[in-house]
């Protein structure tokens, strides 16, 4: 019979059916690691409130295994996701599990910024100095001089660089308020495994911010060896490059680090950010998604941008994701760009509820995105020949034309903004769009009259022609 820490399910309901053991190979760290894991969330208390980030490798089915809240990050993204989780649900603990190719290669950055920024959540690090789920690869760890299967000659430094030191690099960081290395290779340090594992989880239970384990960890199947040859490996070879110890602890301060500042719900997120009575005083809170798409050139991130900038002067929640090829003009550009009452969830828009496109690459490419009750703006000089969603508003709008009329021939993006205003499509006052239109010439005034009268020439057309 097995027995095993509640922090388990009783019963593994992988692919493939239901089993009772775990995919490690026999004397894998991964399963001691995350047996400590279970344990201590159990014994903490926390198990229902924690959310565990499996990484990309062989620790990737987590989710399997502990009995608590997941989400699975992609390659490298699990601190990513973890510092996501902390300012979504700041009353909940966070662990974030990465091996040393997933955080050491593709997601330094992530884990170096979380940490850098003292994101409260626990950092468990798995170091077996190699890619083990690819089959055995050489990671940033990997020691000098050893063999594995892209480095069949052994680490050359020079080539390779040194093994990555990482609880040595996070140690420069001011914000971390728990670091150490420890081992799994025997039982003496699987104990002192055990003490660190707690100890950072009990940093978040009790808030306290960001705390690193870094665990070396035997990968028999990889490292070429039985359990017994694996653990020695660990502590007779990396150990002489990952020295054991505790490089930092300060959660006994008062004060441990960013999160006692750190606001604790949505809501007085929201206070802290807009002042509170803004938001009370706006009745239309509702939240818009616009994309504007057309070529490099014609003004088109600049219409977005006029329109962020005015929303954000109200004190919305704004964001605006310019994506453009890299050709600085006659290629495909596009913005998106999200005016909200509350949080913006993603700057990335699939379903516009108002699309502006002024050519036919455009409308090839969003306008079968929209769906009922979307309002579609698109320059009449273009064919429409791409078929309509049911259920969408089409305005044929000639911008290209109103801008030349009025002097400006590219003052397009000028005239769409007129038109918007007219249609009712902004939910702001026509003085705030106004205003940031002529803020948006501040480098160049010589250009704000004539702008001016392009907005008004379109608010006029708008106002006769598609009201
Ligand atoms: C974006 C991306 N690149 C590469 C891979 C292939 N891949 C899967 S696991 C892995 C390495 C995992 O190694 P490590 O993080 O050291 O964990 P271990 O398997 O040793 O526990 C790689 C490169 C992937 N899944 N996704
Ligand atoms: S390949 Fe290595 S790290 Fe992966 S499960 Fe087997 S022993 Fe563990």
């Amino acid at each position: 019979m097995i027995i095993r820490s509640k922090g388990f399910y009783d019963e593994f309901e992988r692919k493939g059916g239901r089993r009772r053991t775990t995919h490690y190979c026999a004397g894998c760290g991964h399963g001691i690691i995350q047996k400590l894991i279970a344990e201590a969330m159990v014994d903490l208390g926390i198990q229902d409130d924690t959310v565990f980030v499996s990484p990309v490798g062989c620790a990737a089915f987590c989710y399997y295994y502990l009995d608590c809240g997941h989400v699975a990050g992609p390659h490298g993204r699990a601190a990513a996701v973890a510092s996501g989780l902390v300012r979504a649900i700041p009353d909940k603990v966070v662990i974030a599990y990465q091996g040393d190719g997933d955080l050491g290669a593709i997601g330094f950055n992530n884990a170096f910024q979380a940490a850098n920024r003292g994101d409260g959540f626990a950092h468990f690090f798995v170091n077996n100095a190699l890619y083990a789920m690819t089959g055995g690869q050489l990671a940033p760890t990997t020691l000098p001089g050893q063999k594995t299967t892209t480095s069949p000659y052994g680490r050359d430094v020079v080539n390779t660089g040194e093994p990555l030191k990482v609880c040595e690099v996070f140690n420069q960081l001011d914000r971390p308020v728990y670091i150490e290395r420890v081992s799994v290779a025997d039982s003496k340090r699987i104990k002192q495994a055990r003490k660190a594992i707690r100890k950072a989880l009990e940093i978040q239970k009790e808030g306290k911010g960001y705390a690193f384990v870094e665990i070396l960890s035997p990968c028999p199947t990889n490292m070429r060896a039985d359990s017994v040859g694996a653990a020695e490996f660990v502590t007779k070879e990396m150990e002489g490059y990952f020295p054991l110890g505790v490089f930092r602890d300060r959660s006994d301060a008062e004060t441990a680090c960013c999160m006692e500042v750190a606001p604790k719900t949505v809501e007085e997120i929201v206070d802290a950010d807009y002042a509170g009575d803004v938001i009370a005083d706006m009745p239309e809170l509702r939240e818009r998604r616009y994309k504007f798409s057309g070529f490099g050139g014609q003004g088109i991130l600049s219409l977005g941008l006029v329109i962020a900038d005015a929303a954000s002067e109200m004190g919305r929640h704004v964001s605006w994701f310019p994506s453009y090829g890299p050709e600085q003009r006659g290629g495909s550009a596009s913005c998106s760009v999200v005016v909200s009452g509350r949080e913006i969830g993603s700057p990335t828009i699939d379903h516009p509820d108002v699309l502006v496109a002024m050519n036919q690459p455009s409308l090839e490419r969003f306008l079968p995105t929209l769906r009922q009750g979307a309002v579609l703006i698109y320059e009449s000089s273009v064919p429409l020949n791409v078929e309509v969603p049911e259920g969408v508003n089409v305005h044929p709008f000639p911008a290209a034309r109103i801008a030349s009329e009025n002097g400006v021939a590219k003052a397009a993006n000028t005239a769409l903004l007129g038109c918007m205003v007219e249609l009712g499509l902004l939910d702001m006052p026509e003085a705030e769009i106004a205003e940031a239109l002529r803020r948006s010439f501040s480098a160049k005034p010589k250009l704000i009259d004539s702008n001016m009268a392009v907005f008004e020439a379109a608010k006029e057309y708008a106002r006769k022609e598609l009201s």
